[in-house]
Protein backbone atom coordinates (compact mmCIF):
# COMPACT_ATOMS: atom_id res chain seq x y z
CA UNK A 1 0.00 0.00 0.00
CA UNK A 2 0.95 3.48 -0.61
CA UNK A 3 0.87 4.00 3.26
CA UNK A 4 3.64 1.05 4.01
CA UNK A 5 5.79 2.74 0.76
CA UNK A 6 5.56 5.81 2.87
CA UNK A 7 6.55 4.33 6.06
CA UNK A 8 9.51 2.58 3.85
CA UNK A 9 11.12 5.91 2.36
CA UNK A 10 10.68 7.60 6.13
CA UNK A 11 12.75 4.98 7.31
CA UNK A 12 15.57 5.27 4.98
CA UNK A 13 19.19 6.20 6.78
CA UNK A 14 21.04 9.00 5.46
CA UNK A 15 24.48 7.35 5.23
CA UNK A 16 25.03 4.20 3.01
CA UNK A 17 26.42 1.73 5.89
CA UNK A 18 23.59 1.84 7.48
CA UNK A 19 21.09 0.38 4.61
CA UNK A 20 21.34 -2.93 3.26
CA UNK A 21 22.41 -2.10 -0.89
CA UNK A 22 21.50 -5.01 -2.86
CA UNK A 23 23.11 -6.14 -5.92
CA UNK A 24 19.99 -6.58 -7.54
CA UNK A 25 17.39 -3.94 -6.73
CA UNK A 26 14.21 -2.40 -8.08
CA UNK A 27 15.03 0.84 -9.49
CA UNK A 28 17.70 -0.50 -12.04
CA UNK A 29 16.75 2.02 -14.79
CA UNK A 30 17.59 4.87 -12.68
CA UNK A 31 20.44 4.01 -10.60
CA UNK A 32 22.34 3.71 -13.82
CA UNK A 33 21.06 6.69 -15.24
CA UNK A 34 21.92 8.41 -11.77
CA UNK A 35 25.71 6.79 -12.17
CA UNK A 36 26.12 8.06 -15.57
CA UNK A 37 25.98 11.27 -14.37
CA UNK A 38 27.84 10.84 -11.73
CA UNK A 39 30.77 9.61 -13.91
CA UNK A 40 30.16 12.27 -16.04
CA UNK A 41 30.76 15.17 -13.13
CA UNK A 42 33.76 12.59 -11.63
CA UNK A 43 35.21 13.39 -15.22
CA UNK A 44 34.50 16.74 -15.36
CA UNK A 45 36.46 17.27 -11.91
CA UNK A 46 32.90 17.71 -9.52
CA UNK A 47 33.34 15.89 -6.68
CA UNK A 48 30.63 17.43 -4.89
CA UNK A 49 27.93 16.33 -8.32
CA UNK A 50 29.87 12.82 -8.38
CA UNK A 51 29.07 12.03 -4.46
CA UNK A 52 25.49 13.94 -4.87
CA UNK A 53 24.27 11.61 -7.87
CA UNK A 54 26.26 8.53 -6.07
CA UNK A 55 24.41 9.10 -2.74
CA UNK A 56 20.67 9.09 -4.70
CA UNK A 57 22.17 5.89 -6.58
CA UNK A 58 22.88 4.23 -3.00
CA UNK A 59 19.52 5.08 -1.65
CA UNK A 60 17.00 4.07 -4.15
CA UNK A 61 19.21 0.95 -4.19
CA UNK A 62 18.18 0.36 -1.02
CA UNK A 63 14.30 0.61 -1.91
CA UNK A 64 12.44 -2.52 -1.06
CA UNK A 65 9.76 -1.83 -4.04
CA UNK A 66 10.28 -0.13 -7.53
CA UNK A 67 9.54 3.07 -7.60
CA UNK A 68 6.45 4.44 -9.41
CA UNK A 69 5.98 8.08 -9.01
CA UNK A 70 8.75 10.90 -8.09
CA UNK A 71 6.80 12.13 -5.10
CA UNK A 72 7.31 8.61 -3.52
CA UNK A 73 11.12 10.23 -3.08
CA UNK A 74 10.14 13.36 -1.70
CA UNK A 75 11.18 11.65 2.04
CA UNK A 76 14.62 10.18 1.25
CA UNK A 77 17.95 11.59 2.06
CA UNK A 78 20.47 12.64 -1.01
CA UNK A 79 17.61 12.36 -3.88
CA UNK A 80 16.86 16.42 -3.94
CA UNK A 81 16.28 18.47 -7.22
CA UNK A 82 18.36 17.56 -9.79
CA UNK A 83 18.36 13.48 -8.69
CA UNK A 84 14.26 13.96 -8.75
CA UNK A 85 14.20 15.78 -12.07
CA UNK A 86 16.51 12.92 -13.44
CA UNK A 87 13.91 9.87 -11.89
CA UNK A 88 11.18 11.65 -12.78
CA UNK A 89 12.20 11.81 -16.57
CA UNK A 90 12.68 8.07 -16.80
CA UNK A 91 9.21 7.31 -14.45
CA UNK A 92 7.49 9.47 -16.83
CA UNK A 93 9.49 8.92 -20.39
CA UNK A 94 11.63 5.98 -19.93
CA UNK A 95 14.77 7.78 -20.66
CA UNK A 96 16.57 11.03 -19.10
CA UNK A 97 17.39 13.60 -21.86
CA UNK A 98 20.59 14.65 -20.16
CA UNK A 99 21.75 11.40 -19.39
CA UNK A 100 21.16 10.88 -23.65
CA UNK A 101 23.05 14.03 -24.28
CA UNK A 102 25.81 13.00 -21.77
CA UNK A 103 26.00 9.40 -22.98
CA UNK A 104 26.66 10.66 -26.04
CA UNK A 105 29.48 13.42 -25.59
CA UNK A 106 32.56 13.32 -26.88
CA UNK A 107 34.29 13.97 -23.65
CA UNK A 108 32.46 11.40 -21.96
CA UNK A 109 32.93 8.43 -24.05
CA UNK A 110 36.61 9.42 -24.71
CA UNK A 111 37.01 9.72 -20.71
CA UNK A 112 35.32 6.55 -20.40
CA UNK A 113 37.60 4.88 -22.93
CA UNK A 114 41.17 6.05 -21.62
CA UNK A 115 39.90 6.06 -17.86
CA UNK A 116 39.33 2.08 -19.02
CA UNK A 117 43.30 1.64 -19.32
CA UNK A 118 44.74 -0.02 -16.16
CA UNK A 119 47.02 2.94 -14.85
CA UNK A 120 45.00 5.83 -16.60
CA UNK A 121 43.09 8.00 -14.00
CA UNK A 122 40.62 10.81 -14.65
CA UNK A 123 43.93 13.66 -14.54
CA UNK A 124 45.47 11.87 -16.85
CA UNK A 125 43.28 11.26 -19.49
CA UNK A 126 41.63 15.05 -19.26
CA UNK A 127 45.28 15.63 -19.56
CA UNK A 128 45.38 13.71 -23.23
CA UNK A 129 41.95 14.76 -23.75
CA UNK A 130 42.96 18.67 -23.74
CA UNK A 131 45.89 17.31 -25.99
CA UNK A 132 43.72 15.82 -28.66
CA UNK A 133 43.76 12.36 -27.56
CA UNK A 134 40.29 10.88 -28.10
CA UNK A 135 40.56 7.20 -28.83
CA UNK A 136 42.75 4.40 -27.84
CA UNK A 137 44.49 4.23 -31.08
CA UNK A 138 45.82 7.99 -30.67
CA UNK A 139 47.68 7.32 -28.16
CA UNK A 140 50.15 5.44 -30.22
CA UNK A 141 51.23 8.98 -31.19
CA UNK A 142 52.37 9.48 -27.28
CA UNK A 143 54.58 6.16 -26.98
CA UNK A 144 57.20 7.12 -25.34
CA UNK A 145 55.51 9.39 -22.79
CA UNK A 146 53.35 6.60 -21.34
CA UNK A 147 54.17 5.07 -18.30
CA UNK A 148 55.25 1.38 -18.39
CA UNK A 149 51.92 0.81 -16.33
CA UNK A 150 50.21 2.18 -19.28
CA UNK A 151 51.62 0.29 -21.29
CA UNK A 152 51.18 -2.86 -20.27
CA UNK A 153 47.01 -1.84 -19.72
CA UNK A 154 47.25 -1.33 -23.39
CA UNK A 155 48.99 -4.47 -24.18
CA UNK A 156 46.66 -6.34 -22.28
CA UNK A 157 43.52 -3.89 -23.11
CA UNK A 158 41.47 -6.63 -24.77
CA UNK A 159 41.83 -9.45 -22.01
CA UNK A 160 41.31 -6.53 -18.94
CA UNK A 161 38.40 -5.55 -20.76
CA UNK A 162 36.63 -8.69 -20.17
CA UNK A 163 35.30 -9.42 -16.84
CA UNK A 164 36.91 -12.44 -14.31
CA UNK A 165 34.76 -14.79 -13.31
CA UNK A 166 34.05 -16.16 -10.23
CA UNK A 167 35.67 -19.47 -11.81
CA UNK A 168 39.16 -17.49 -13.10
CA UNK A 169 39.00 -16.01 -9.24
CA UNK A 170 39.44 -19.29 -7.95
CA UNK A 171 42.42 -20.06 -10.05
CA UNK A 172 43.64 -16.98 -9.44
CA UNK A 173 43.19 -17.94 -5.56
CA UNK A 174 45.60 -20.87 -6.24
CA UNK A 175 48.24 -19.71 -7.88
CA UNK A 176 48.38 -16.74 -5.41
CA UNK A 177 48.29 -19.08 -2.17
CA UNK A 178 50.68 -21.53 -4.37
CA UNK A 179 53.42 -18.80 -4.76
CA UNK A 180 53.20 -16.76 -1.00
CA UNK A 181 53.01 -20.74 0.75
CA UNK A 182 56.35 -21.55 -0.76
CA UNK A 183 58.10 -19.16 1.25
CA UNK A 184 55.34 -18.84 4.81
CA UNK A 185 53.62 -22.33 4.32
CA UNK A 186 50.63 -21.51 7.30
CA UNK A 187 50.53 -17.47 5.54
CA UNK A 188 46.94 -16.30 5.65
CA UNK A 189 45.79 -15.32 2.32
CA UNK A 190 41.82 -13.73 1.96
CA UNK A 191 40.49 -12.57 -1.13
CA UNK A 192 38.89 -9.15 -0.66
CA UNK A 193 36.75 -6.91 -3.07
CA UNK A 194 33.95 -7.91 -5.12
CA UNK A 195 33.94 -11.34 -4.88
CA UNK A 196 34.01 -10.87 -1.04
CA UNK A 197 30.96 -8.97 -1.40
CA UNK A 198 29.52 -11.61 -3.45
CA UNK A 199 29.52 -10.61 -7.14
CA UNK A 200 29.65 -13.32 -9.41
CA UNK A 201 32.53 -11.12 -11.74
CA UNK A 202 34.94 -8.25 -11.58
CA UNK A 203 37.42 -6.15 -12.87
CA UNK A 204 40.14 -7.64 -11.02
CA UNK A 205 40.75 -10.26 -7.90
CA UNK A 206 41.95 -8.32 -4.64
CA UNK A 207 43.77 -10.50 -2.02
CA UNK A 208 45.09 -9.51 1.46
CA UNK A 209 47.67 -11.19 3.54
CA UNK A 210 48.62 -11.62 6.81
CA UNK A 211 50.59 -13.74 9.30
CA UNK A 212 50.36 -13.68 13.29
CA UNK A 213 54.42 -13.58 12.73
CA UNK A 214 55.69 -9.92 11.51
CA UNK A 215 58.80 -10.98 10.42
CA UNK A 216 57.19 -13.98 8.20
CA UNK A 217 55.84 -11.12 5.87
CA UNK A 218 58.89 -8.91 5.80
CA UNK A 219 60.08 -9.32 1.83
CA UNK A 220 57.26 -11.61 1.65
CA UNK A 221 55.33 -9.86 -1.09
CA UNK A 222 58.12 -8.80 -3.12
CA UNK A 223 59.52 -12.72 -2.85
CA UNK A 224 56.33 -14.30 -3.83
CA UNK A 225 55.77 -12.45 -6.95
CA UNK A 226 59.39 -12.97 -8.32
CA UNK A 227 58.97 -16.50 -7.33
CA UNK A 228 55.64 -16.01 -9.98
CA UNK A 229 57.42 -13.62 -12.49
CA UNK A 230 60.11 -17.03 -12.73
CA UNK A 231 57.32 -19.19 -13.66
CA UNK A 232 56.20 -17.23 -16.49
CA UNK A 233 53.18 -16.06 -15.18
CA UNK A 234 53.33 -12.19 -14.52
CA UNK A 235 52.87 -9.75 -16.89
CA UNK A 236 53.31 -6.67 -15.02
CA UNK A 237 53.58 -5.34 -11.45
CA UNK A 238 54.50 -2.42 -9.59
CA UNK A 239 55.03 -2.83 -5.39
CA UNK A 240 54.53 0.24 -3.44
CA UNK A 241 56.36 -0.04 -0.51
CA UNK A 242 54.33 0.24 3.43
CA UNK A 243 54.36 3.52 4.58
CA UNK A 244 53.46 4.99 7.71
CA UNK A 245 53.02 8.35 6.10
CA UNK A 246 49.66 7.45 4.17
CA UNK A 247 47.04 9.69 3.61
CA UNK A 248 43.72 9.73 5.48
CA UNK A 249 41.70 9.98 2.12
CA UNK A 250 38.97 6.94 0.98
CA UNK A 251 41.52 5.92 -1.84
CA UNK A 252 44.78 4.67 -0.36
CA UNK A 253 46.14 2.99 2.86
CA UNK A 254 49.90 2.67 4.12
CA UNK A 255 49.95 -1.00 3.84
CA UNK A 256 52.09 -2.72 1.29
CA UNK A 257 50.30 -3.19 -2.30
CA UNK A 258 51.54 -5.04 -5.51
CA UNK A 259 49.49 -4.03 -8.66
CA UNK A 260 49.92 -6.77 -10.85
CA UNK A 261 48.73 -8.00 -14.49
CA UNK A 262 48.77 -12.05 -13.89
CA UNK A 263 48.79 -14.68 -17.08
CA UNK A 264 46.07 -17.10 -15.96
CA UNK A 265 46.16 -20.24 -17.28
CA UNK A 266 42.88 -20.84 -19.16
CA UNK A 267 40.73 -23.67 -17.46
CA UNK A 268 39.73 -24.94 -21.09
CA UNK A 269 41.19 -22.52 -23.98
CA UNK A 270 39.31 -21.54 -26.63
CA UNK A 271 40.53 -22.58 -30.14
CA UNK A 272 39.45 -21.51 -32.69
CA UNK A 273 37.62 -24.64 -35.32
CA UNK A 274 39.48 -25.27 -38.07
CA UNK A 275 36.91 -24.05 -40.28
CA UNK A 276 37.62 -20.50 -38.80
CA UNK A 277 41.24 -20.54 -39.74
CA UNK A 278 40.35 -21.72 -43.32
CA UNK A 279 38.07 -18.43 -43.58
CA UNK A 280 40.81 -16.39 -41.82
CA UNK A 281 43.96 -17.85 -42.39
CA UNK A 282 45.70 -14.81 -40.42
CA UNK A 283 43.38 -15.29 -37.57
CA UNK A 284 45.23 -13.38 -34.41
CA UNK A 285 47.88 -15.98 -32.96
CA UNK A 286 46.82 -14.34 -29.20
CA UNK A 287 43.38 -16.25 -30.02
CA UNK A 288 45.23 -19.62 -29.83
CA UNK A 289 47.49 -18.73 -26.67
CA UNK A 290 46.45 -20.87 -23.33
CA UNK A 291 46.25 -17.76 -21.25
CA UNK A 292 44.40 -14.52 -19.85
CA UNK A 293 45.61 -11.62 -18.35
CA UNK A 294 44.06 -11.14 -15.25
CA UNK A 295 44.31 -7.87 -12.85
CA UNK A 296 45.22 -8.84 -9.58
CA UNK A 297 45.86 -6.56 -5.97
CA UNK A 298 47.91 -8.17 -3.34
CA UNK A 299 48.21 -6.33 0.30
CA UNK A 300 50.07 -7.44 2.96
CA UNK A 301 48.89 -6.02 6.38
CA UNK A 302 50.43 -6.17 10.02
CA UNK A 303 48.42 -9.26 11.93
CA UNK A 304 47.14 -6.75 14.17
CA UNK A 305 45.21 -4.59 11.23
CA UNK A 306 44.09 -7.56 9.66
CA UNK A 307 40.22 -6.80 10.15
CA UNK A 308 40.07 -3.15 9.46
CA UNK A 309 42.31 -3.67 6.07
CA UNK A 310 39.60 -6.41 5.40
CA UNK A 311 36.78 -4.11 6.00
CA UNK A 312 38.72 -1.44 3.78
CA UNK A 313 39.35 -3.70 1.39
CA UNK A 314 36.40 -5.12 0.68
CA UNK A 315 34.59 -2.00 -0.39
CA UNK A 316 32.66 -0.92 -2.04
CA UNK A 317 34.43 1.99 -2.41
CA UNK A 318 31.12 3.91 -1.89
CA UNK A 319 30.37 1.67 1.31
CA UNK A 320 33.72 2.39 2.30
CA UNK A 321 33.57 5.88 2.04
CA UNK A 322 30.03 6.24 3.93
CA UNK A 323 31.25 4.19 6.69
CA UNK A 324 34.18 6.31 7.43
CA UNK A 325 31.79 9.58 7.16
CA UNK A 326 29.61 8.22 9.80
CA UNK A 327 32.50 6.83 12.02
CA UNK A 328 33.40 10.52 11.74
CA UNK A 329 30.44 12.66 11.81
CA UNK A 330 28.33 10.07 14.25
CA UNK A 331 30.80 8.35 16.22
CA UNK A 332 33.26 11.00 16.34
CA UNK A 333 35.79 8.09 15.64
CA UNK A 334 38.35 7.86 12.57
CA UNK A 335 38.49 4.81 10.90
CA UNK A 336 40.83 3.58 8.19
CA UNK A 337 42.77 0.06 6.87
CA UNK A 338 44.74 0.36 9.57
CA UNK A 339 42.30 0.87 12.81
CA UNK A 340 39.69 2.58 14.36
CA UNK A 341 41.37 5.68 16.66
CA UNK A 342 38.92 8.06 18.94
CA UNK A 343 39.23 11.32 17.91
CA UNK A 344 37.48 12.57 21.11
CA UNK A 345 40.58 12.22 23.26
CA UNK A 346 42.05 14.37 21.32
CA UNK A 347 41.75 18.33 19.86
CA UNK A 348 39.36 17.64 16.18
CA UNK A 349 40.90 19.97 14.65
CA UNK A 350 44.56 18.05 14.36
CA UNK A 351 42.72 15.90 12.16
CA UNK A 352 43.18 18.16 9.15
CA UNK A 353 46.75 18.62 9.80
CA UNK A 354 48.00 15.66 8.31
CA UNK A 355 51.67 15.49 10.18
CA UNK A 356 49.91 15.70 13.21
CA UNK A 357 47.24 13.42 12.54
CA UNK A 358 50.04 10.86 11.79
CA UNK A 359 51.14 11.32 15.42
CA UNK A 360 48.01 10.74 17.10
CA UNK A 361 47.86 7.38 14.98
CA UNK A 362 51.08 6.75 16.21
CA UNK A 363 50.69 7.69 19.74
CA UNK A 364 46.92 6.75 21.06
CA UNK A 365 44.38 5.11 22.52
CA UNK A 366 42.26 3.07 20.25
CA UNK A 367 45.19 0.43 19.16
CA UNK A 368 43.81 -1.82 16.77
CA UNK A 369 43.01 -5.12 19.13
CA UNK A 370 45.24 -8.06 19.00
CA UNK A 371 43.09 -10.26 18.08
CA UNK A 372 43.04 -13.98 16.30
CA UNK A 373 41.92 -12.82 12.87
P1 LIG B 1 38.44 -2.54 -6.51
O1 LIG B 1 39.17 -3.79 -6.83
O2 LIG B 1 38.78 -1.34 -7.33
O3 LIG B 1 36.86 -2.69 -6.62
P2 LIG B 1 35.91 -3.92 -6.34
O4 LIG B 1 36.69 -5.14 -6.00
O5 LIG B 1 34.92 -3.44 -5.33
O6 LIG B 1 35.13 -4.10 -7.71
P3 LIG B 1 35.70 -4.76 -9.05
O7 LIG B 1 34.90 -5.98 -9.25
O8 LIG B 1 35.46 -3.73 -10.11
O9 LIG B 1 37.15 -5.05 -8.87
O10 LIG B 1 38.69 -2.16 -4.99
C1 LIG B 1 38.48 -3.08 -3.94
C2 LIG B 1 38.31 -2.35 -2.65
O11 LIG B 1 39.55 -1.94 -2.14
C3 LIG B 1 37.47 -1.08 -2.80
O12 LIG B 1 36.54 -1.01 -1.77
C4 LIG B 1 38.43 0.01 -2.62
C5 LIG B 1 39.42 -0.63 -1.68
N1 LIG B 1 40.71 0.04 -1.54
C6 LIG B 1 41.53 0.39 -2.59
O13 LIG B 1 41.24 0.13 -3.76
N2 LIG B 1 42.70 1.04 -2.32
C7 LIG B 1 43.07 1.32 -1.05
O14 LIG B 1 44.15 1.91 -0.82
C8 LIG B 1 42.18 0.93 0.02
C9 LIG B 1 42.50 1.22 1.43
C10 LIG B 1 41.05 0.29 -0.28
MN1 LIG C 1 38.33 -5.72 -7.19
MN1 LIG D 1 36.45 -1.50 -10.23
MN1 LIG E 1 41.42 -3.89 -6.91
Amino acid sequence: SSVSRDKATQEIPAYGCQRRTPLHHHNKEITDALEILALSASFQGSEARFLGFTRASSVLKSLPFRLQSVEEVKDLPWCGGHSQTVIQEILEDGVCREVETVKNSEHFQSMKALTSIFGVGIRTADKWYRDGVRSLSDLNNLGGKLTAEQKAGLLHYTDLQQSVTREEAGTVEQLIKGALQSFVPDVRVTMTGGFRRGKQEGHDVDFLITHPDEEALNGLLRKAVAWLDGKGSVLYYHVRARSQNFSGSNTMDGHETCYSIIALPNVCPEKPSPDAEKIEPDLDKNSLRNWKAVRVDLVVCPYSEYFYALLGWTGSKHFERELRRFSLHVKKMSLNSHGLFDIQKNATTLLHRRRRYLHILDSHMCRPPRETP
